[in-house]
């Protein structure tokens, strides 16, 4: 259950929107398990991956091949830790001195968003064991399986890792790219700077309307990979600026362009502003892979994207500079305006 302080329900329920967005008619969606065949399934995947990256930078993806018991079994897990007493999950709480990590309630970021939502938030470097708080995520929680739900994390986080790599080669070659791992490597790096995050949205069944869960935001890194129960809330803005409901698919995962990515296509790629809605009698769960480059990793537009002639978008930056200028900022802020020539 989330436990709200006097007065901060109305924070939350301030930035409420009433009105149900549309579904989104057409989800672009990319088959991986045809990507893998011949007979031009390949370029034609890689061909559709870039189309949506371009349009809405937003894309389901089918036959990813992380297995359905696996989904399970950390669907579960999740649910159980989220059941936990509050003290037992405030053991997992961000240490302080600024990390992130951690379990925490309520508040997003350090800058006072405020989202009808409970999540953990783990650093997963490339490799390998998740950074996180100990206590009550390595022991079992009730009604998990038998090994931890760190170890269930860090399984998940492996796999969803190869599939995110998979979808980051098929955006290189719908760029065009002659070198087809630029992307992946960056998110494969030793050092990378990929992160975990699970979200747990407590249901509201006696009170009608729609509360803002995680509030309209881009997100910082290259690339998130999102995965959730069978339960709705995902709302996407179009180039337009209509919001629109991503229709539920637990079978399925939804990419984001990142930041990052906008910046090394130079603007091809788009970041899609997204947030979640809470309206339903049903908790919505989802894990949200955030593939991110090491910190000192340049981001500049790849080679062969700055056609002869063609200007830069954005100043020099590293990884590092944008997630601290990043982590400065409110949900809803334009973070890359600062770094845009003008
Ligand atoms: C959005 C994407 C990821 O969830 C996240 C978020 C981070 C946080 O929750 O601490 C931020 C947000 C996210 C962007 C702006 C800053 C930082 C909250 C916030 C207000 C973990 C991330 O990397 O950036």
């Amino acid at each position: 259950m989330v436990v709200l302080a006097k007065g901060e329900l109305e924070q939350i329920a301030l930035p409420a929107v009433q009105r149900a967005a549309p579904p989104l008619a057409a989800v672009p969606e990319v088959d991986l398990a045809l990507a893998a065949g011949g007979d031009g399934g390949r370029a034609g995947a890689a061909r559709a991956v870039a189309r949506a990256c371009e349009e809405h930078g937003f894309f389901k993806v089918t036959g990813h091949g992380v297995p359905a018991p696996l989904l399970a079994r950390v669907e579960a897990a999740a649910a159980a830790f989220f059941a936990l007493p509050q003290q037992e999950k405030e053991k997992a709480a961000a240490p302080g001195g600024g990390s992130p990590f951690g379990y925490a309630s309520k508040r997003i970021g350090g800058n006072g968003d405020l989202g009808w939502v409970e999540y953990l938030l783990l650093g997963v470097g490339a490799a390998g064991a998740a950074a996180l708080p100990g206590a009550p995520l390595s022991a079992a929680p009730a009604g998990a399986s038998p090994c931890s739900f760190r170890d269930l994390l860090d399984e998940y986080v492996a796999a969803v890792r190869r599939m995110t790599c998979t979808v980051l080669e098929l955006m290189a070659e719908g760029l065009g790219l002659e070198d087809t791992g630029a992307l992946a490597r960056l998110v494969l790096a030793g050092d990378s700077d990929s992160m975990l995050r699970v979200n747990h949205y407590p249901p509201r069944p006696e009170e009608p309307g729609r509360l803002t869960g995680f509030g309209e935001h881009t997100d910082p890194q290259i690339i998130s990979v999102l995965r959730s129960n069978d339960t709705a809330g995902l709302e996407i803005s179009l180039r337009d600026g209509t919001w629109v409901a991503v229709p539920a698919d637990a079978d399925s995962f939804f990419v984001n362009v990142g930041d990052a990515l906008q910046v090394l296509t130079n603007g091809r790629f788009r970041s899609v502003r997204h947030r979640v809605m809470v309206s339903s009698a049903r908790p919505r769960v989802s894990l949200i892979f955030f593939g991110g480059p090491p910190p000192r990793q340049r981001l500049a537009p790849l080679p062969g994207l700055l056609r002869e002639g063609g200007r830069r978008r954005y100043r020099d930056f590293t990884w590092r500079e944008y997630k601290t200028s990043a982590y400065r900022t409110r949900l809803a802020d334009n973070r890359l305006g600062n770094f845009e020539f003008d």
